[in-house]
C-alpha cells in the first residue's frame, strides 16, 4: 500500500494534489469494511445495565437492526430521591449494543408518545454527520430511520444531542455501543456494564423527594450526584455485581458525563488490561483509569481472592458524598497466600456498612414518612446508623478514645446542651477546645451533612437513649429546622 503525498503539496481544501488521489491505510475504518451486508436481517439485542448481550458471534457482515424506543421517566436517584430521567430504553444508562465491524444497522428510534420533549441520538460509532443526530430528531410519538455502517471496531458512546445538548444528557440520554472486530473478544467468564454520570438537582445532595434539574449548577459543573448505572446503590448491596475466585470479568465502562471525567478504579483489585478510551491497545497492570466525558474504556482482570471489590470515581468526594461507589462481590474460598484475609466491611463502606441493617432502616424510613414512627423505631435505625457512621471515632460502645474522640456515653455536653446545639455539632462539625465529662479535647469532628434529617434525627435519638444518657427523642421536623437555620460558609450550601 502506498504512502500519501506529504502536507505541503495538499491544496486549501485539504486535498492532496493531482495524481495522488490514492487512499492511505490508515488502518481502522479503512478496513472495516466488508462489503454490503449478508444472510437475513437480524434483530439486535438489547440490555439493561449491568447486563450486556452475548457476543456477536458471526464470521460475515449482517443488517442488524436496532429498536430503541426514548422514554421520559420518573426513577430515584438515591433512595426517597426522585428524578424524571429521560432514558434510551427506559433505564439509564441506555440500552447496550452489540454489533460486529462491518455490520449495517438499520436504526430505528421511537420517541414515546407521553414524551414532552423531542430527541435524537449521535452515536460515536457512526461515520457520518452527527452521528446520526442529523437524520434521527424524534418528535413524541414518532419514529425515525436511518442506516450507518460501523466501519471501526471499539466501545462507543451514544447520547442525545437535542438542544440544549447538555440538558438532554444530563438527564441520563446516553448508552454504550460496542463494534466487535470482526474475529470478536476473547471469551471471558462474565460482562458487565458499568456506565457514570454526574447529575445537578436543585435540592441538596440526598434531599428527599422530587427533585429538578438545576441548569446552573450544570453550567458550573457543580454535580450534586456522581454515580454509575444512573442512581447511587444501583451497584451495592443485593444489585452488586457478583463473580466467582478463579472467573475473569470484563467491564465495558463508559462516562456519559455530561460534565466530569472519571477517574474509574476498583478497590482491591488491579486490571490486568485496560483498552483505553475503548480503542483497540491495551495497557497491562493498571490501577485507575481515565474515562472521559463521552468516553469509554474496557478493563479486564482475573478474580484471585474472595471479598467486596469496590468501583468508584478515585476522584474520591465524589463516592463517599456523591454516590460514585458500586461493589462486586467475589465468592469463593480465602485464597490466604495472596491476601491475609478477614474483612471488615465498614474500612471503605462508612454508611454503606449499614447494609445488614438496611431492611430496618427502610421500614423505620417508611414509618417515619406515614407519621408513624416509634421512639423505639427511631432507636433501631439508629443503632445502625451510629455503627456505620459514627462508631468509627466514638466507638461502638460510645466511650470515644481517651484524649482523641469524646464520650458520648454519659457525656455531660449532651446532658447540658440543648438539642439544637447537638444537632447542629452533627450537621456543622465541631472544632476547637471543649471539655467533655472534666477531660479536655482540642480536635474536628467533620460535618456530617450528607445524613440526611430522618438520619440524623435517629442517631441523635439512638444516642440520647444509650449509655446513661437522657432519654430524648429528637425529631426529623426539628433537625430540618437546625439545617435551615443555619449560616454555612458560601458555597457549601449544596
Ligand atoms: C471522624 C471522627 C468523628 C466522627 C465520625 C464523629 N465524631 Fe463526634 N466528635 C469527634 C471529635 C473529635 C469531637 C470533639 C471535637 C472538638 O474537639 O472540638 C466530637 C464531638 C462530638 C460531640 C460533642 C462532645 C460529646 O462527646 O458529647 C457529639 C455530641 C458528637 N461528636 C456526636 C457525633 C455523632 C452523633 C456522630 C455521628 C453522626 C459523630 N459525632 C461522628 C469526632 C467524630
Ligand atoms: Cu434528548
Amino acid at each position: 500500500m502506498l504512502v500519501g503525498c506529504s502536507n505541503d503539496s495538499a491544496d486549501a481544501d485539504g486535498k492532496a494534489a493531482a495524481g495522488s488521489h490514492f487512499l492511505q491505510d490508515t488502518g481502522g475504518s479503512a478496513r472495516g469494511d466488508f462489503g454490503p451486508p449478508q444472510g437475513e436481517p437480524i434483530q439486535a439485542i438489547l440490555t439493561d445495565a449491568p447486563m450486556v448481550p452475548p457476543p456477536v458471534n458471526r464470521d460475515y457482515p449482517a443488517k442488524v437492526i436496532v429498536d430503541l424506543e426514548v422514554v421520559e421517566k420518573e426513577m430515584e436517584i438515591s433512595e426517597g430521591v426522585r428524578y424524571t430521567f429521560w432514558t434510551f430504553g427506559g433505564s439509564v444508562p441506555g440500552k447496550f449494543m452489540r454489533i460486529r465491524q462491518g455490520d449495517t444497522v438499520e436504526f430505528h428510534l421511537k420517541n414515546h408518545p407521553d414524551s414532552k420533549m423531542p430527541h435524537n441520538i449521535d452515536l460515536h460509532a457512526v461515520t457520518g454527520p452527527g452521528g446520526g443526530a442529523t437524520s434521527s430528531f424524534t418528535a413524541p410519538g414518532h419514529e425515525s430511520v436511518f442506516s450507518f455502517k460501523a466501519l471501526n471496531q471499539g466501545l462507543y458512546v451514544y447520547h442525545c444531542a437535542t438542544a440544549p445538548v447538555g440538558m438532554h444528557v444530563a438527564n441520563g440520554m446516553y448508552g454504550l455501543i460496542l463494534v466487535e472486530p470482526p474475529e470478536g473478544l476473547p471469551p471471558v467468564d462474565r460482562e458487565f456494564y458499568v456506565m457514570q454520570g454526574d447529575f445537578y438537582t436543585v435540592g441538596k445532595y440526598r434531599e428527599k423527594g422530587h427533585q429538578v434539574f438545576d441548569m446552573q449548577k450544570a453550567i458550573e459543573e457543580n454535580a450534586t450526584y456522581v454515580v454509575f448505572n444512573g442512581a447511587e446503590g444501583a451497584l451495592v448491596g443485593d444489585n452488586a455485581l457478583k463473580a466467582k475466585v478463579g472467573e475473569t470479568v470484563r467491564l465495558f465502562v463508559g462516562n456519559g458525563g455530561p460534565n466530569l471525567v472519571s477517574s474509574f478504579h476498583v478497590i482491591g483489585e488491579i486490571f490486568d488490561k485496560v483498552f483505553f478510551e475503548g480503542g483497540t491497545h491495551y495497557q497491562e497492570n493498571v490501577q485507575t483509569t481515565l474515562v472521559p466525558a463521552g468516553g469509554s474504556a474496557m478493563t479486564e482482570f482475573r478474580l484471585e481472592a474472595p471479598g467486596t471489590l469496590i468501583l468508584v470515581d478515585h476522584s474520591i468526594f465524589r463516592a463517599f458524598n456523591k454516590g460514585a461507589l458500586g461493589m462486586l462481590k467475589v465468592e469463593g474460598d480465602e485464597q490466604l497466600a495472596i491476601y491475609s484475609g478477614k474483612e471488615v466491611d465498614n474500612v471503605y463502606l462508612a454508611d454503606k456498612a449499614v447494609e445488614e441493617g438496611a431492611p430496618v432502616i427502610a421500614g423505620v424510613a417508611a414509618a417515619q414518612q406515614a407519621g408513624s414512627a416509634t421512639r423505639e423505631d427511631q432507636i433501631a435505625a439508629g443503632a445502625v446508623l451510629f455503627n456505620g457512621t459514627c462508631s468509627v471515632c466514638h466507638q461502638n460502645n460510645g466511650k470515644g478514645l481517651p484524649g482523641v474522640f469524646p464520650p458520648l456515653a454519659d457525656s455531660d455536653f449532651l446532658t447540658a446542651k440543648s438539642q439544637e446545639k447537638v444537632i447542629s455539632a452533627v450537621i456543622n462539625g465541631i472544632s476547637g477546645p471543649i471539655t467533655v465529662n472534666g477531660e479536655d479535647y482540642n480536635s474536628v469532628m467533620p460535618p456530617m451533612s450528607n445524613l440526611n434529617d430522618d438520619e440524623i434525627a435517629n442517631i441523635l435519638t439512638y444516642v440520647y437513649n444509650s449509655w446513661d444518657n437522657k432519654g430524648d427523642v429528637v425529631s426529623p421536623a426539628k433537625v430540618a429546622e437546625v439545617r435551615a437555620g443555619t449560616k454555612r460558609p458560601a458555597g457549601a450550601a449544596h
